[in-house]
């Protein structure tokens, strides 16, 4: 059986634009997931500490026959083999990638928490999800469309920026 997932990119470091094109491109490859979509990407100032580059972030669809945590060891894989470097918490990263949703299942253990639990408050998240999800939901019932105003202070750009 297959499932369809959410899965958040984000990159501020070694060209991270190209970061998540090669995250792409392995995900891609892999048995067990298939790439359905993905969003434009974006060009975010961080969250968190502002003395680090601005972050190139973006979303994508996958249908998956993998479990949820057998899904999360291969994105940790990937983001391993493309020399993942956390300097600090919050602080720069060349690839981080999130579980966004799973199917519609709810889920709080200690590895995982589904959905993600700060999709609501991350513009970086929320504008690229809403290109591939626009009517979409949290549990809770709130559309994402509402969840919008929130997060219109913090600053992100369609990337590569138009003429
Ligand atoms: N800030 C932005 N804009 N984009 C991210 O992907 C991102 N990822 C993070 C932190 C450090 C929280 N800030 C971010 O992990």
């Amino acid at each position: 059986m297959t499932q369809q997932a959410y899965l958040g990119l984000g990159a501020n470091l070694a060209d991270p634009e190209q970061q998540l094109q090669e995250a792409l491109a392995r995900l891609t490859r892999h048995e067990g997931i298939e790439l359905l979509a993905c969003s434009s990407f974006y060009r975010s100032r961080p969250l968190g500490p502002q003395d680090q580059d601005d972050f190139i972030n973006a979303v994508c669809r996958i249908s998956t026959s993998l479990s949820p945590l057998d899904l999360l060891d291969r994105l940790q894989a990937i983001e391993q083999a493309q020399g993942r470097q956390r300097s600090r918490p919050w602080g720069p990263r060349t690839l981080d990638i999130d579980l966004l949703f799973y199917a519609d299942l709810v889920l709080h253990s200690e590895r995982l928490t589904l959905p993600h639990p700060r999709i609501a408050e991350r513009a970086f998240v929320l504008y690229p999800l809403r290109e591939l999800l626009p009517d979409g939901c949290l549990p809770d019932g709130r559309r994402l469309d509402e969840l919008e105003p929130a997060v219109r202070g913090q600053s992100i750009y369609p990337w590569p920026q138009p003429d």
